[in-house]
């Protein structure tokens, strides 16, 4: 009959201290190997800058190379999901028969093994095995033991302790820049350098493009503007399902469309010269349609955007214009139906919306228009235009003519 080790973990990486145990215990036991068997980690627990399943694998494979006893298996990476140890070793039974399986737990898991998941179908198929670490409480492992025994369940356990190291501790080391060859060995060292495992800008790299540009605007807005700009991504992205739109990029847009709001008015001159940028009459005379033309200045030359149909929502996104894209439409429409907006007739608005995005439109800019109107503020050609363009092929925009 083969003796053989399993030794289940997150191996996140393996190091020197895992390869110490399983050696210890292949030693100790006289065993014909130990079975590395990295588990699966439900994503939920998994950090931004944590190694896939795929490279825990791979470093088990590299630490394990070099030492004959030890071998890596990947059944339970496969199997997906979370798995029980008792299925584990079933499937190993199954797979290695006349083995006697001595299950490898680490020191603070032992003295939990009574609570395991079929617990006593455990005890049956393995020998129940730990090896202290330094700052392990060995008297109580060895009660635990002892308790374990009484019930005449085999056991098996080395308290004097391996080094000492942890996972988190080499993490913590590499994203401080430090080497960690003397934790994992060379070659798990390597792996962990050609692949930029665990290093802090691996977690920034994997930002999505939305994340970082809200990441921009959270450093440029106020909370209420802040807020407002994804309230609008969300709305956005909503009426860009409901009618077609490309719902990313409305999403994308909605989050970008208000970026030069809270910027000083001399700032918003600066890149107007410095970019180029001519504005109207009206848009000279009303600081409040700056921010759409500084904002597309902004999002194509300073943050590199280079999508049309993103720069051309935000840049018409206040005025509206004539023969606006669906893209357009939609930005135009969810910044007056977000869920953040509670000016009175907003019911009104989202009720519109839902009907029909030039409906909607047209309310908002008659909405503005009049507005404008009470205030003796100029009102902008483009936002005429719109309003014009609708009622003209909507043909009801009261009596024909005089
Ligand atoms: O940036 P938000 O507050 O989310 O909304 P917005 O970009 O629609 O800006 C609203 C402001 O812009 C509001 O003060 C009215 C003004 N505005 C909208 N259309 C026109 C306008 N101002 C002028 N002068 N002419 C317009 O056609
Ligand atoms: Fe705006
Ligand atoms: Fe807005």
């Amino acid at each position: 009959m083969k003796k053989m080790g399993l030794f289940g973990g997150s191996f996140e990486p393996i190091h020197k201290g895992h390869v110490s145990m399983a050696l210890r215990l292949a030693k100790a036991l006289d065993l014909d190997g130990v079975v590395l068997m990295p588990t699966f980690v439900p994503p939920h627990k998994i950090k931004e800058n944590m190694a896939s399943a795929e490279h825990r694998l791979a470093m088990c494979r590299l630490a394990a190379e070099e030492y004959p006893q030890l071998c890596v298996s990947d059944l339970e990476l496969q199997r997906g999901g979370a798995s029980f140890t008792v299925d584990t070793l079933t499937a190993l039974s199954e797979q290695y028969p006349d083995t006697q399986w001595y299950l490898l737990v680490g020191a603070d898991m032992f003295t939990t093994l009574r609570t395991w998941h079929r617990f006593a179908d455990i005890a049956q198929m393995a020998v129940l095995c730990t090896i202290a670490r330094e700052g392990t409480d060995t008297a109580k492992l060895t009660e635990y033991a002892a308790a374990l025994h009484a019930d005449g369940i085999d056991c098996f356990v080395d308290v004097s302790p391996v080094e000492p190291y942890s996972s988190t501790q080499v993490r913590e080391r590499i994203a401080e820049g430090e080497t960690v060859a003397d934790l994992v060995g060379e070659t798990v060292d390597a792996y962990i350098r050609a692949n930029g495992l665990y290093r802090e800008q691996e977690g920034m790299q994997t930002q999505t493009a939305d994340e970082q540009f809200i990441a921009i605007i959270r450093s440029r807005l106020s909370d209420y503007r802040f807020r407002h700009s994804l309230c609008v991504a969300q709305e956005a992205k909503r009426l860009a399902e409901r009618y077609g739109a490309d719902a990313d990029k409305a999403y994308t847009a909605g989050i970008l469309h208000d970026i030069m709001k809270d910027t000083p008015k001399e700032v918003q001159q600066q890149i107007f010269a410095e970019y180029a940028v001519d504005l109207d009459d009206v848009e000279k005379r009303s600081t409040t349609l700056w921010h759409a033309r500084s904002g597309e200045a902004f999002l194509r030359h300073v943050l590199g955007v280079t999508d049309e149909e993103i720069l051309s929502a935000v840049r018409y996104h206040t005025t509206g214009r004539a023969g606006m894209s669906l893209l357009e439409q939609v930005l135009f429409t969810a910044d007056f139906t977000s869920a953040d907006r509670n000016y009175p007739d907003v019911d009104v608005m989202r009720e519109y919306a839902n009907q029909s995005l030039i409906k909607a439109i047209r309310y908002g800019v008659e909405y503005t228009i009049r507005d404008l109107i009470e205030q003796g503020r100029p009102v902008h050609p483009d936002t005429l235009a719109v309003y014009n363009e609708i009622v003209l092929s909507e043909g009801n925009g009261g009596q024909t003519n005089e």
